[in-house]
């Protein structure tokens, strides 16, 4: 008897553990596709210069770059140097994959990062941004803008020449049906220091849980906006 209790104890922590262990969402999350060069599978890439607009070769998948070093395993090297910061012809690159999105869930997106000595984020007072964000939105387009946005400012977490692990999180607000996960690195410019300069990303992973008090502030939300309008009415 005691031990089927324990059984039954036992499948129900495993049940639990189960439904509480949040779920991959993203798909190559591990930038480990087709293989090097300018194409990332399941990713989109968005580069273009502040003056010479659309370009390509801004980020590519090198194999020096997978965080841990796995045989025929890559990484995203963002190539800061394509900026010209005498000029202003700055380099953006970002990579993003939309996943489908609930309001009120509590998305997470976590990732791997290093940016080696001279990369032009680590220059006091630069104007480059090195970004680590997800973008709520109502459709799969992200230039007639999105719902919201949570950022994570990696230089501001401490980005240096070492792995490390950052994270973004956020509720999806009403209307969402997309989180967007992306990695921005805006108004980048090749350091006259010449040396190492890349920024590399690899391991990126988003998961979801729903958040209680946030669904019971959204139904809030909901019961203020039918009141409000009846009023009006
Ligand atoms: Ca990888
Ligand atoms: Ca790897
Ligand atoms: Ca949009």
């Amino acid at each position: 008897m005691k031990v089927a209790q324990g059984c039954v104890a036992v499948a129900a922590l495993m049940l639990f553990a189960g439904a509480s262990g949040a779920q991959e969402l993203l798909t190559n999350g591990g930038l480990d596709s087709p293989g090097a060069g300018l194409v990332i599978d399941d990713w989109t890439i968005d580069y273009f210069k502040t003056f010479t607009g659309p370009s390509t070769d801004g980020v590519t998948l090198e194999p020096w770059a997978d965080r841990l070093g796995d045989a025929g395993e890559f990484g995203a090297f963002f190539k800061a140097f394509q900026g010209n910061n005498t000029t202003g012809d700055l380099a953006n690159v970002s990579i993003t994959q939309d996943v489908a999105a609930t309001a009120g869930v509590a998305y997470t997106l976590s990732g791997w990062a290093r940016g080696e000595d001279n990369y032009s984020g680590l220059i006091p007072s630069t104007a480059t941004e090195t970004l680590l964000a997800i973008d709520f939105d109502d459709d799969g387009d992200a230039t007639n803008g999105v719902l919201s946005t949570v950022v994570t400012d990696l230089v501001a977490a401490g980005l240096n020449n070492d792995w490390l692990q950052y994270d973004v999180s956020g509720v999806a607000p009403a209307g969402t049906t997309v989180a967007r996960a992306r990695v921005s690195m805006l108004n980048a410019y090749n350091n006259p220091d010449g040396g190492g300069q890349a920024f590399i990303v690899d391991d990126l992973s988003l998961t979801g849980v729903p958040e209680p008090a946030a669904l019971g502030l959204l139904a809030l939300g909901i019961v203020a906006g039918l009141s409000g309008r009846r009023r009006a009415a």
